[in-house]
């Protein structure tokens, strides 16, 4: 019953993105500079590589209480173009 634990030799942990290794270690980092680290980014669905995830001008980390829904339209404002639904993207 004794199966191998390891087929293959474990790769490295570089999960594919195109990150510059020695300009982030560890926790907290912000490899987009736009104010949030990268944990917190793919903990809400973010971009950790784009500085402005829905494209509305305003960077993820300066989007107003980024981490909400203030439309409760499902999407967080780092995530909606249009969080106040105003018809105008946010950063108009
Ligand atoms: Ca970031
Ligand atoms: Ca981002
Ligand atoms: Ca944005
Ligand atoms: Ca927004």
């Amino acid at each position: 019953m004794a199966e191998p634990l390891f087929a293959t030799p474990p790769t490295p942990t570089t999960s594919g993105l195109k990150l510059d290794p020695t300009a982030c270690l560890g926790e907290g980092c912000d490899s987009d500079g736009d104010g949030l680290s990268d944990e917190q980014e793919l903990a809400f669905g973010l971009d950790a590589s784009d500085a402005d995830s829905d494209d509305d001008g305003v960077l993820d980390g300066a989007e107003p209480e980024w981490s909400l829904d203030s439309d409760e339209d499902g999407l967080i404002n780092a995530l909606d173009a249009d969080s106040d639904q105003d018809g105008l993207l946010d950063g108009t």
